[in-house]
């Protein structure tokens, strides 16, 4: 009897679950380029390109593996535009019983699928350490779900930097090695590869379709096989590893990449498996090739936040992504979406996002998340804007980081206190401030830096909010111990700065 096995833009490997559970000799592979999924966001059209190119890919490798692959590309005249659509297509022109999936890694696709008269088959996806039942037993009875704990058991879990029971080094977390502000140079970059023809085509169908998005389409330089992405995983291993943990927190001006391996969109699309990533980066550390503090620093980011991460989006529901905590309600300022701003690491961190459809952790939190915190933005409009504009973006790593680490409109489900800072922290981890109009010195004024004026601001709309936690004690003792006039200062400042800001001034 023959079953349909789907295959996702972000589920590109051999191993995967709905692939594993089919009967070549029978089945039929659909895999299928859609409007829907092309324009639920306005990706950038660079996650476009990747996507495309990498599953026109695999669906070529699959052919030659001897599967029977019916694929779509965007513009075939019989495209039905949704994955569900192309589903009940194929089933029709197959008499194909039944759908057999790998669950999607967003609710709003899950449930399509669930909806549909399909007689599908969910299959959980197992690229992940944890699966959803491990996570829920380690979240049962907890009050607080904290990554750091669940991290430990996903060390003893998978036996990476560990000594028999005990943690490699005899601490779990390196994390105070790896704050050292930016360096003045930067000895590595990411690997870049040239694109082929397939890589052509699907350019040239994206600067046709998707030219009107936001970002900058060429040059493009990802790995779009799994053969590519070993590669851009080996050349980190080599070039830029060593130094992650060091340089992990910081910025700079000249240089967009600093020690980053920027191997998560190959990982979110299957094209690397994280475990074999993490043995990889363990095997370079016991050769004596990369220290302690940048090899854990990287797996804890893998086997730590970014299964954490996962588990907290499937453990929270559906309505995860449109909590607002802190009732934040102002509008996305335009120049998130390129227009000039004074602001120095902003403009930074947005230019660099529009060519490259990529930014590293701490622009993202530190940078343009802690100024839409500081800022009341609206936090669906900010989780809309980072799942568009970043090459790795998919909800079920996007939303929890943007909703509940970086903006807090989780209630603190997974951060235990905000991630605000004034100007100083920026100016302490880069050196965008050397280079900005706006002076991080001066606290008030019309040079001040607004992070500066927006910090105090936040501490205190939030002071209920925040006044007992004991992490932030310290702050508002700091705040309440200011001269009174000039504590009105800085707030009616504040205001005034982001009255012209939601009027669109040059700010
Ligand atoms: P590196 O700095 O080299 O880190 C190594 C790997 O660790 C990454 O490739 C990634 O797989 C993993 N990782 C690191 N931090 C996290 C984290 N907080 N959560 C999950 N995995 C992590 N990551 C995404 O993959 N997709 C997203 O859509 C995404 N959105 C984010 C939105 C916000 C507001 C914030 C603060 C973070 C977001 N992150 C997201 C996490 C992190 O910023 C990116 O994983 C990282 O910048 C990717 O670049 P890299 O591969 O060079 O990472
Ligand atoms: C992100 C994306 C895009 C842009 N296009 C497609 C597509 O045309 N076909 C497809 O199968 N997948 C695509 N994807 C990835 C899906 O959006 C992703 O599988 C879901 O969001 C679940 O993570």
């Amino acid at each position: 009897m023959t079953r349909l096995i789907l295959i996702l833009g972000d589920q590109l490997t051999p191993d995967i679950a709905a692939l594993r559970s089919a009967d070549k000799s029978q089945d039929i592979v659909v895999m299928a380029e859609v409007a829907d999924e092309a324009t639920y966001v306005a990706h950038h059209p660079k996650k476009i390109a990747l996507i495309f190119a990498a599953m026109r890919k695999f669906a070529a490798r699959l052919r030659m593996d001897g599967w029977d692959v019916r694929y779509s590309e965007l513009d075939d005249a019989h495209n039905a535009g949704s994955i569900v659509g192309e589903l009940l297509r194929h089933t029709e022109d197959t008499g194909a019983k039944g759908v057999v999936a790998t669950k999607p890694g967003e609710w709003r696709l899950i449930q399509a699928l669930e909806e549909a008269p399909l007689g599908i088959t969910l299959l959980e996806d197992d690229r992940f350490i944890a699966s959803h039942a491990d996570f829920e037993t380690w979240a049962q009875g907890r009050k607080a779900l904290r990554m750091e704990y669940f991290y430990r058991d996903m060390r003893r879990k998978t036996g990476l930097l560990m000594n028999e029971a005990e943690p490699e080094g005899g601490q779990w977390n390196y994390d105070h090695d790896n704050r050292k502000p930016a360096p003045n140079s930067v000895d590595a970059a990411p690997m870049q590869f040239v694109p082929d023809a397939t890589v052509e085509a699907v350019l040239e169908l994206v600067e046709a379709r998707f030219s009107n998005s936001f970002g900058t389409l060429r040059p493009f330089h990802f790995a779009t096989d799994q053969a590519e992405a070993e590669q851009a995983l080996e050349h980190f291993v080599e070039n830029g590893l060593a130094k992650f943990g060091d340089y992990q927190d910081a910025m700079l001006d000249s240089n967009r990449f600093l020690y980053h391996s920027l191997l998560s969109a190959y990982m979110n699309i299957g094209l690397l498996d994280p475990l074999r990533v993490c043995r990889a980066v363990e095997a370079a550390y016991r050769a004596g090739r990369v220290p302690l503090n940048a090899a854990e620093g990287f797996i804890r980011q893998i086997i730590g936040w970014r299964e954490y991460v996962r588990g907290i989006y499937f453990h929270e529901g559906p309505d995860y992504p449109q909590r607002n905590g802190l009732n934040h309600q102002r509008d996305l300022p335009d120049f998130y979406w390129g227009r000039q701003t004074k602001m120095r690491c902003i403009s930074k961190a947005v230019e660099q996002t529009r060519e490259e459809a990529y930014a590293h952790h701490i622009q993202r939190l530190m940078v343009t998340g802690n100024f839409g915190l500081l800022a009341g933005i609206n936090p669906t409009e900010l989780h809309e804007w980072y799942l568009s504009v970043y090459i790795d973006a998919f909800e079920w790593v996007e939303a929890p980081n943007t909703v509940g680490m970086s903006q807090f409109a989780d209630g603190g489900v997974i951060a235990s206190k905000p991630y605000v800072s004034s100007g100083n922290y920026i100016n302490k981890m880069s050196d965008h401030c050397k280079h900005c109009e706006y002076k991080v010195k001066e606290k008030t004024g019309p040079d001040a830096c607004p992070f500066n004026l927006l910090y105090w601001h936040f501490m205190e709309r939030h002071r209920d909010r925040f006044q007992s936690n004991p992490r932030m004690a310290q702050m508002y003792r700091t705040w309440d111990r200011m001269d009174a006039d000039k504590r009105e200062t800085v707030l009616s400042e504040a205001e005034t700065w982001l009255d012209r800001m939601t009027k669109g001034d040059l700010v």
